[in-house]
């Protein structure tokens, strides 16, 4: 018997903790928070912890199955199965062309720079008109919509610098139960602290009083207000001359658009549709500018509304008025550090631009965010008839049947499918209808380094990983199932084409094509790299993985650098000025009322879940646990409901029931559900069976119209409803 410890980091959520692992004899045994981390110093959560039960879990698919004439699984040898795919899509391809094809790419794909890389390359060699959906439209789309507007690139993030603001206000996030999002802080409720140990505040604006709100200030907000709150205090930081105008002009074009856009929205005027004293908003906008150093965070409340690219458009003027756009302790710009990025992002910026502004989808006319369509309309897609109607779906690390509105549609439309194929660790709700489903390898079973988030961290780091173990049964990593799937189809395109000759030549010189080749080149180009061996110290995977296995710091804080540096337009300026901004605050002032759902329904993470999958872990189902919705003691009242009655939920789109939880930590008027339960007795979850909750996405709309236009975002947050006793 040999028993190894192996140090890593965990790739559920963003803060990627550093994990140590026992394994004894090539089996996972367990894990534990690594103490010699420099970014998460000792911290986990109890999923983290949770995630060898996950792994060594047996309910997990670890052998590739295929759907009988009966409808039962059996199992299936790799061959057979990758064989019969690729002969599908082939002559699903020759009949209707690549936009009969789709592909739905899951929120733990995000978490594996070796799955990303090469669906590009499949999506690139199929062209563009394969349907790319991601979770992104559930989630974060709006974000990169409102960076292309402002700084003429998506994938430019603001992050709060909150290890040295004096002033932090998170509007619709809950970071002490996400561990943080957009922004990768190991530790954040620490640093959150800090904030207030060292004379700061924190300021949580938000419709229930969260875990993180508990710990700090709460203000209040009614669903789906904060565009109005924002605009409000633009307006009161114009009225009053609390912006350096020049320092704005400088920095920004369209100042003067902006001024006029926001001068109606008076906190009095706003006040009805927020439900924030007026005398708070002005407050608040003074001490954003007086702070010396203050900044405005919003995640998935912001993200997920009515106008949710708006809000986050408006989250970043807000810091930028303030004078805080690009400065310590403000919202800040990552980089990799690569010679020639700035020239680089400026390239990128124009060309996802201009994919934004030209491409548009079949249904719904939604423009492509990072070559993407929105996942709301993915039914859709399947059942309209036409050229580009979608008949073969592959589903990686997702399962939108329970994640996008309105699942039972998306159900329904599985049954047109030519071909449906998912790989993922289990049969989950989506991947019940496949036709074979693929047994991926968990995060432990891959190498690793989280290239989206290496831009993300307030503290430049730098973490790779080896595989810890062997991958169990026959699980495979997914670029090695879409590398199969495509020199299986070498000749069936012309960028497949090019791809097989790329394979074929690098084999001439004893090389394969794989996706270490790219990350090890992006570490090598990037800060501390070590330039090609340019620099004698400087980093590779390798050196990262044998000599800083816990991690290296690069620096303590990001630089300081002019904000025109992280812009992408040519002249250096944050554009504020654009008429589909206008058309959203148009469509704000428009807003109507449902007098049927007098009621607002939001979102509520909850500590010991990630989305669905994670609760099919006895660990952290413990305690009789189940899925409620929150309301408040006055809605209790009035409806006549205790905590564990059972309540209906109506909205227009369809019905659910849920037993109440009771409370005063939310507004009156408003309902908190958590989403990713609705567990099925079709999929191969036992834990999670036994206990399914309902499916809060059933009651929302996935009819384009419903959709966010700019961004196609679902709207899944400030949803009108009803609610009674069951
Ligand atoms: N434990 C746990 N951690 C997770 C996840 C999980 O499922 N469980 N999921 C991970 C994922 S995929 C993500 S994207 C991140 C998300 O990370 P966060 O965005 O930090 O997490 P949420 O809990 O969704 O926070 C959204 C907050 O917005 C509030 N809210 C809802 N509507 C509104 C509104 O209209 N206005 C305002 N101001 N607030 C509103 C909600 O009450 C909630 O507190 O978390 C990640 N981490
Ligand atoms: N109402 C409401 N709905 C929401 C949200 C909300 O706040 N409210 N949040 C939205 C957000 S932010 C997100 S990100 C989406 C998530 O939406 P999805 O990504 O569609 O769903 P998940 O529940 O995260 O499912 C992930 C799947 O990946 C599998 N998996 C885990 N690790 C791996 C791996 O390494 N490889 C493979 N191949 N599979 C793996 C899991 O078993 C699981 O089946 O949900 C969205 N839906
Ligand atoms: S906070 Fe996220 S990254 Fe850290 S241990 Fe928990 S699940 Fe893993
Ligand atoms: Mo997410």
């Amino acid at each position: 018997m040999t028993v190894e410890t192996k140090t890593t980091f965990c790739r559920i959520c963003e803060p990627l903790c550093g994990m140590i692992a026992t394994v004894e004899d090539g089996k996972l045994l367990s894990l534990r928070p690594d103490k010699e981390n420099p970014a998460s110093s000792g911290f986990s959560c109890q999923k983290g912890i949770a995630f060898a039960d996950v792994h060594n879990d047996p309910d997990r698919l670890i052998t590739p199955m295929r759907r009988t004439p009966s409808g039962e699984f059996e199992p299936v040898d790799w061959d057979t199965a990758m064989a019969d795919i690729a002969e599908r899509v082939r002559a699903i391809h020759r009949a209707h062309g690549s936009g009969a094809l789709g592909w739905y790419f899951g929120n733990p794909g995000a978490f594996s720079y070796s799955h990303v890389l090469w669906l590009l390359m499949l999506s690139l060699g199929f062209g563009s008109r394969l349907h790319l959906f991601t979770a992104g439209s559930q989630d974060i789309n709006s974000r990169f919509v409102a960076s292309q507007l402002l700084y003429g690139n998506s994938v430019t993030m603001p992050i709060p610098d909150i290890p040295r603001t004096d002033l932090l206000v998170v509007i619709g996030a809950n970071p002490v139960v996400s561990h943080g999002s957009g922004v990768t802080i190991p530790r954040i409720r620490d640093h959150m602290k800090a904030v207030v140990k060292r004379g700061g505040r924190v300021l949580v604006i938000d419709p229930r009083r969260t875990e993180t709100a508990a710990d700090f200030e709460w203000l209040g907000i009614a669903p789906d207000g904060d565009a109005f709150l924002l605009l409000s205090l633009l307006q009161v930081m114009f009225e009053e001359g609390l912006i350096d105008r020049a320092r704005l002009a400088e920095q920004a074009s369209g100042a003067a658009w902006l001024e006029q856009l926001a001068r109606p929205f008076t906190p009095e005027s706003t006040q009805e549709h927020t439900g924030i004293d007026p005398g708070a908003v002005r407050q608040l906008a003074r001490d954003l500018v007086v702070a010396d150093r203050s900044v405005v965070y919003g995640r998935v409340g912001t993200c997920l509304g009515q106008n949710g690219t708006l809000t986050t458009y408006l989250l970043d003027v807000v810091n930028l008025a303030a004078g805080n756009l690009g400065r310590a302790g403000g919202s800040m710009f990552g980089s990799l550090g690569m010679p020639g990025e700035r020239f680089a992002m400026k390239a990128v910026g124009a060309l996802l631009g201009s994919v934004y502004r030209r491409r548009r989808s079949r249904i719904g006319g939604f423009p492509s965010v990072l070559a993407s369509e929105p996942a709301g309309i993915m039914a859709k897609e399947i059942t309209t008839p036409g050229r580009g109607q979608i008949r073969a779906l592959f589903v990686g690390a997702g399962n939108p049947v329970l994640s996008v509105p309105n699942g039972n549609e998306l159900e329904a439309a599985f049954a047109q499918l030519d071909l449906m194929v998912g790989i993922d660790l289990y049969v989950n709700e989506t991947l019940a209808h496949c036709d074979y489903v693929l047994p991926a390898t968990t995060m432990y079973e891959r190498d690793d380094f989280m290239i989206p988030f290496a831009m993300l961290r307030p503290a430049p780091f730098r973490q790779v990983t080896e595989a810890v173990t062997a991958p169990a049964g026959q699980a495979r990593q997914e670029w090695q199932i879409i590398d199969d799937l495509t020199s299986r189809l070498g000749d069936l395109t012309p960028g497949l084409r090019l791809i097989e000759g790329m394979r074929r030549t690098l084999a001439v010189f004893g090389s394969r094509l794989q996706p270490r080749l790219f990350v090890d080149a992006l570490i090598r180009l990037s800060e501390g790299g070590d330039r090609f061996r340019l620099r004698r110290r400087g980093l590779t995977f390798d050196r990262l993985s044998h000599e800083y296995p816990h991690g290296k710091v690069l620096a303590e804080h990001l630089p300081e650098v002019p904000l025109s540096h992280s812009v992408s337009y040519l002249n250096g300026r944050v554009r504020l000025q654009h008429k589909d901004i206008e058309t959203e605050v148009a469509s704000l002032v428009a807003r109507t009322h449902d007098p049927r759902f007098p009621m607002r329904l939001i979102g509520m993470r909850e500590a010991r879940s990630e989305n669905s999958w994670m609760h099919n872990v006895p660990m952290l189902m413990r305690g009789g646990r189940v899925q409620r919705a929150l309301i408040h003691a006055y809605d209790a009242d009035r409806l006549g409901v205790a905590t564990d009655d059972l309540l209906t939920i109506n909205s227009a789109q369809g019905e659910i029931e849920v037993p109440a939880q009771v409370s005063k930590d939310i507004l009156p008027g408003v309902v908190a559900v958590p989403h990713g339960w609705g567990h099925r007795r079709r999929a191969g979850w036992n834990t999670a069976n036994a206990n399914p909750g309902a499916n809060v996405n059933l009651l929302m709309s996935s009819e384009p119209d419903d959709l966010e236009a700019l961004a196609g975002m679902a709207r899944l947050n400030g949803v009108p409803v009803r609610i009674q006793r069951a």
